[in-house]
């Protein structure tokens, strides 16, 4: 039944009768919403499909300080510094919940990694942006962090057990992480110069597009959506988070006074919702492919960080065997 519930992407997936009374008894118990954990079984596919996506997220969030991490030498004051620096630690801490997380899962953290440094896994399309003013670290928490949240607050209900306890602590450091991004916007725009009002609305022009593609791509074009739909790994399709950000940003857009580029926007009464227009979706694709403005430059960045703190892993991993040595010594 659960199969017809779920019309959304390209790929068939199972019914009911078509499994195996393993996958039956898995199907059964996701439907109830019971909570899969990691020493359960589950059908190959599901394991995948979590390890992809869970990989895919915690790369995010660490390729993510990355656009934010430019402007910490140049934040206007030092509570700005403090405030971005802050954010940006827990971003990384974001990353590290999540490899954890995965991990649970059998995957290994560092081959991952290299996946990730080798341009064979994804991470966000967002983060291939650059960050031109001081305006896009406002903009970055109230768009970025904003979408994020709301394609997060339904992942603490995944089935996944570990995947949806991270959420919840990932979600609420987030919610904070929009707040502080809106108050620089409004900051600037109430009390800012009209130069500093320009940045604003230049943040946002730039960015509204490339927030909205961070949703994925279209119901109809989405392969993975309907499987993880039956499996309640997602609990909304693409389409449906995206449409609930814009509602809930553009009441906001408004107070501060500012517009996004899309003449198409409007509110529609019947559909009790914003419609908007059509997203360039060869572009979205082009940045999966490498080929963003910023896409060269985040992976190099990642493999220097690794190269460079090689030193401190190597002392770390001496000391813990040193010590190791003398705890059984003694
Ligand atoms: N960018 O079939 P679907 C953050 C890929 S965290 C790049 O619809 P799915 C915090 C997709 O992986 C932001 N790739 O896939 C922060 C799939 O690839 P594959 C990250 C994308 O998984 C804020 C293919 O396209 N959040 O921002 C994107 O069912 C500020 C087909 O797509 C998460 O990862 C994209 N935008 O749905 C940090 C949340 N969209 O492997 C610092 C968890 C799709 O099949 C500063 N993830 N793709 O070749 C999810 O909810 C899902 O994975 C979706 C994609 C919704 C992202």
């Amino acid at each position: 039944m659960y199969a017809q519930q779920v019309e959304t992407g390209t790929k068939a997936i199972k019914s009911l009768a078509e499994m195996g009374p393993e996958e039956r008894a898995f199907q059964e118990k996701i439907d109830a919403e019971i909570k899969i954990e990691p020493k359960n079984w589950m059908p190959d596919n599901y394991r995948k499909t979590l390890i992809r996506q869970i990989s895919q997220h915690a790369h995010s969030e660490i390729v993510g300080m990355l656009p934010e991490g430019n402007w910490v030498t140049r934040a206007p004051t030092l509570k700005r510094k403090l405030q971005l620096m802050a954010k940006i630690q827990d971003e990384a801490g974001h990353g590290l919940y999540l490899y954890s997380a995965m991990e649970t899962l059998g995957a290994d953290r560092d081959e991952e990694i290299e996946k990730l440094h080798s341009g064979r896994a994804k991470y966000s399309s967002i983060f291939n942006y650059p960050t031109l003013n001081w305006a896009d670290m406002g903009a970055v928490g109230w768009l970025v962090d904003g979408a994020a949240i709301v394609n997060q607050v339904p992942l603490q209900r995944t089935s996944y057990g570990p995947y949806s306890r991270a959420m919840i602590r990932v979600c609420k450091e987030e919610s904070f992480h929009q707040r502080q991004g809106y108050e620089i916007l409004l900051h600037m725009m109430r009390h800012g110069t009209q130069a500093q009002k320009d940045m604003v609305q230049d943040a946002i022009n730039r960015l509204w597009w490339p927030s909205l593609m961070m949703f994925g791509p279209s119901d109809a074009e989405s392969p993975n959506s309907a499987q993880s739909m039956a499996w309640k790994i997602k609990r909304h399709t693409n389409d449906e988070l995206r449409q609930r950000f814009i509602d809930q940003t553009i009441p906001q857009l408004e107070l501060l006074g500012c517009t996004v580029p899309d003449p198409d926007l409007k509110w529609n009464e019947e559909r009790g919702h914003y419609d908007f227009g059509e997203i360039q979706w060869e572009e979205f694709y082009e940045v999966l492919k490498g080929n963003g403005p910023c896409n060269r430059e985040r992976l190099e960045t990642r493999r220097n960080a690794i190269q460079d703190g090689a030193w401190v892993r190597e002392a770390a991993v001496a000391h813990a065997n040193k010590k190791q040595k003398q705890q059984a010594a003694a």
